[in-house]
């Protein structure tokens, strides 16, 4: 089954590499191409391909969707990079970096409006329906993004707050690819909304471990910076865990740390690895990741879907939850 999933990678980073190259516009093209050649994981796409072959069609007809969904999720990281002054993406310098902070959010603008113009291939039943899921989802994206950014700040951030921002900034995007699929299938709204759950789930799971591993990952292998949200002062669920967990002392060091960002932030970033492994903090993370993985399964449980969809979508998420990137 696997297999079927790489061939879907195939099949999408193939039509991507046409279309995008096809539809070169200005400058702009450059690093719209540059950020799209370094791959990624392409979850979102896939998640809709697979989704429209679940629910009986061909998974072509949902091609265009799926290169919406991946150009507007790499929209979303040209600003974050920004936001997160983070260096690297992918293995290579973020877009900001190798331009700099005017390109990155003018190509991520530029690819938001691209998105939105590969819906146009669609019949009007089926576009309706795609444009307001994907206007509502780039709304909350937004306003996660917003909640990120003002938590840095914040000292009094709580864990349902933390779990409200993960799954506007991250889990709706998951949720809306299964769902366009499904769209796009023609399916019924019941089975709709069980696989747009599906998706936010396996989305909030997604996120915990991509915190986790921004903590924890190997630098030779993650592709981003390790550490760049301690160096940030990202109130993730370690952290927050951490500070639930920790003496009166150390909750106060924690404190101090995220108040401040040292030129040098290697001290800050071991001593803030310590807390978290030794307050219990990472095996609370690791659990609550494996938590929501269960409950991912859970919901597939009640969605009729065709063939041996199930299974395939079990094992996709439990290979991306023992992910290393
Ligand atoms: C991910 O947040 C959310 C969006 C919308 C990009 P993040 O900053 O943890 O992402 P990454 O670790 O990929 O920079
Ligand atoms: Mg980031
Ligand atoms: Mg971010
Ligand atoms: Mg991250």
């Amino acid at each position: 089954m696997p297999d079927l999933i790489k061939s879907y990678q195939e099949v999408f980073n193939g039509y991507l590499k046409e279309k995008v190259r096809s539809s070169e516009p200005s400058g702009l093209y450059d690093p719209m191409c540059y950020i799209l050649d370094l791959g990624g994981k392409r979850l979102r796409p896939v998640l809709t391909l697979i989704s429209a072959s679940a629910f009986g069609i061909n998974k072509d007809e949902a091609l265009d969707a799926a290169l919406a969904i991946e150009v507007f999720h790499n929209f979303t990281l040209l600003h974050d990079d920004i936001m997160d002054e983070a260096p690297l993406r992918r293995g290579q310098p973020t877009v900001h970096h190798k331009w700099d902070i005017n390109t990155g959010i003018l190509s991520g603008d530029a690819m938001l409006i691209y998105a939105y113009q590969l819906f146009e291939t669609y019949p009007e039943d089926i576009f309706k329906p795609l444009m307001q899921l994907f206007s509502q989802t780039a709304r909350e994206v937004c306003e996660g993004q917003q909640y990120d950014m003002d938590f840095e700040t914040r000292e009094d951030v709580t864990i349902p707050e933390y779990m409200l921002m993960i799954t506007y900034k991250t889990a709706v995007l998951v949720a809306a690819a299964m769902r366009m699929g499904a769209i796009i299938a023609r399916t019924s709204e019941e089975n709709q909304k069980l696989i747009y759950d599906f998706g936010k789930n396996l989305g909030i799971a997604f996120q915990l471990q991509d915190d986790y591993l921004d903590a924890f990952g190997d630098p030779e292998t993650f592709g981003k910076q390790v550490g760049g949200d301690i160096i940030e002062n990202k109130k993730t669920y370690l952290y927050l865990k951490a500070r639930e967990l920790a003496s009166p002392e150390v909750a106060n060091d924690l404190d101090h740390l995220f108040s401040i960002k040292p030129k040098n932030p290697v001290g800050k970033i071991s001593t803030v690895l310590e807390i978290y492994r030794e307050t219990g903090a990472a095996e609370a993370t690791r659990e609550a990741i494996a938590g929501y993985t269960r409950e991912t399964f859970e919901v597939l449980e009640n969605l009729e879907l065709t063939g041996d969809y199930k299974t395939l979508l079990r094992s996709f998420a439990e290979n991306l939850m023992d992910r290393k990137v």
